[in-house]
């Protein structure tokens, strides 16, 4: 297949072939030509091929884009970096912005162009800005002008990035001036439908982050496999959420999934839960995006949920403990629909549509994917015995120029280092990350399950359990909890959860060590980031 890439450094940074997964085409859907550019798939045929120029396509307080105002704006932003900044098919371009119509904007006319885009968190440091720049060899960037300083800072110290353009800025140099200057319809370039047009940052929970590689027909083909199987938007749903777009989860939920049905998405700069809230009420939106804690937050926010348009509400990054289903299911009437993704695999494999969850479980192999509890020797492992996931779909893992592709991809199969176990009717349960399964007196434990546990205990409003070293025991199960309001710390209230957990499931797996804090430490995308809660500041036991 003839690549459109002029520069060749993502095809050379490729994993060699024998590294790489094993990838299913089986579905009809997922049949593409060798030639494909998805911007040109998900925008020029919005228009032109489905009919949806008018549609709205994005909103934000203020705005409402039509699908041919995008592709405008779009068209634009690509004569502006191929003709004024020097962007050639391959080149990286970095995206730094909150979610934002502009954001996207700008991914469609890297991508349209040829080019690979590379979204970073908005809160992302000069620091953090340099070493992906390092790692992607970005040669190019668009950024929200609010938060330039940092990047500026970064291409001081990472010289391969040599031109930025600001946006949401109305000064001469800003983007939006520049574009005033194109109005003649931009020829996308005839990428091949497996050149790179993604880098996604893994969320980094260790060390040094790696970059996922990702073709045009990959993200085609995630379009094809979750949304239409298990979300089933129509064309007037209005979708909303959390996730930053630098995040693939947020990509899919709020930009491709929408676009791939003729919908319409709510880009929010600000998505802590009460302006979530406030989004979901102001425009109407349908099908919610976010992570498990930020559904016990707009319970916990007490207004009626019952009186939103909501239809759908998808929880993925982490697992959903049952008693967050449960809560959300009180408060609004609406079973969540649980879903795994991973950066490496771009978006959701593992999923139950609202009829067909199941508290407690991820669901089933999402269609065109699928996946195996396997042992320490790539075996299968009975029904109900814990082991390694591993899955196979049409996407898969390829890190950017990494020595841990060999990790993560093995015999053709992509290891997500979850522990997993399956039942007897194929749901696909979570059980912890292999790397934070605590060893206790030779037990295994999940501290997710002894944090699920917790969080039915009404005094729990978020835990976190890890374990610490013990001269007796390896390493006993420790819990950080942040108590509900109202509820105070004392060595009763630690006695009482204790308690609860020895009640509910084995004794074995009580935490031992009990803590209050006043919040968990997450990651970026709202991960509870385990193995820092040990440097969490605790607070001091009241006597009662
Ligand atoms: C964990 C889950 C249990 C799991 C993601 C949806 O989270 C995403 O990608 P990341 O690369 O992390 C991947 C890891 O996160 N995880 C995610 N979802 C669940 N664990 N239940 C879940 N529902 O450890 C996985 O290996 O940040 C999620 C779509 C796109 C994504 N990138």
């Amino acid at each position: 297949m003839p690549s459109a890439h002029i520069d060749t450094f993502a095809f050379e940074s490729l994993p060699p072939l024998d590294a790489q997964p094993d990838y299913l085409f089986d579905l009809p859907s997922l049949q593409f030509p060798a030639q494909l550019n998805c911007a040109v798939a998900l925008l020029d045929d919005a228009v032109h091929v489905h009919g949806w120029g008018d549609r709205p396509c994005l909103r934000a307080p203020g705005i409402v884009w039509s699908y041919r105002d995008l592709l405008d704006r779009v068209d634009r932003i690509a004569h502006v970096l191929t003709q004024e900044m020097g962007l050639v098919p391959g080149n990286r371009v970095l995206l730094r912005a909150p979610n934002c119509p502009m954001l996207v904007a700008s991914w469609f006319a890297v991508v349209k162009a040829g080019g690979v885009v590379v979204t970073t968190m908005p809160m992302l440091r000069a620091g953090e800005l340099a070493t992906i720049i390092r790692i992607s060899q970005a040669t190019h960037a668009l950024c929200d002008v609010a938060l330039a300083a940092e990047l500026r800072q970064a291409a001081v110290e990472a010289p391969v990035l040599r031109a930025i353009r600001c946006f949401n800025d109305s000064g001469s140099e800003s983007l939006e001036h520049r574009m005033a200057g194109y109005d003649v319809p931009f020829i996308a370039v005839d990428t091949a439908s497996d050149d790179t047009c993604l880098l996604g940052f893994t969320s980094g929970t260790t060390g040094v982050p790696k970059a996922t590689m990702h073709f045009h027909r990959d993200v085609m083909a995630i379009c094809r496999c979750w949304p239409p199987h298990v979300l089933r938007p129509t064309a007037d749903d209005v979708f909303i959420g959390s996730p930053p777009l630098a995040f693939t989860f947020g990509l899919g939920g709020l930009v491709l999934f929408p676009m791939s049905v003729g919908a319409s998405a709510v880009l929010l700069e600000k998505v802590a839960p009460p302006q979530l809230y406030e989004g979901i009420r102001d425009f109407g939106a349908t099908i919610l995006f976010t992570a498990p804690t930020s559904y016990r937050a707009l319970v916990a926010l007490g207004h009626d949920l019952r009186t939103l348009s909501l239809r759908k509400c998808v929880s993925a990054g982490e697992a959903l403990p049952a008693a967050t289903r449960t809560l959300w299911r009180e408060a609004t009437g609406i079973e969540m629909i649980d879903g795994i993704g991973a950066t490496e695999l771009l978006h959701i494999f593992i999923s139950a549509d609202e009829a067909h969850a199941r508290p407690g479980a991820t669901g089933k192999p999402v269609p065109g994917y699928v996946a195996e509890v396997v042992d320490d020797d790539g075996l299968p492992v009975p029904v109900g015995t814990v082991g390694k996931l591993r899955v196979k779909g049409p996407t898969g893992c390829r890190y950017l120029n990494d020595d841990r592709q060999r990790t993560y991809v093995r015999d053709g199969w992509n290891y997500t280092g979850d522990a997993y176990f399956c039942d007897a009717d194929g749901y696909f349960h979570y059980h912890a990350r292999t790397d934070d399964l605590i060893i206790s007196s030779g037990y295994n434990i999940a501290g997710p399950e002894v944090e699920a546990c917790l969080l039915q205990h009404d005094a729990v409003a978020e835990c976190g359990v890890y374990g610490v070293p013990d001269p007796e025991r390896g390493n006993i199960v420790k819990a950080w909890v942040v108590l509900r309001p109202g509820v105070s710390p004392t060595a009763q209230a630690v006695r009482m959860l204790q308690e609860h957990v020895k009640t509910h499931i084995a004794p074995y797996k009580y935490p031992r060590a009990v803590c209050f804090v006043s919040q968990l430490p997450r990651t970026a995308t709202g991960k509870l980031q385990r193995f820092r809660l040990p440097d969490s500041s605790e607070l001091p036991l009241e006597v009662s």
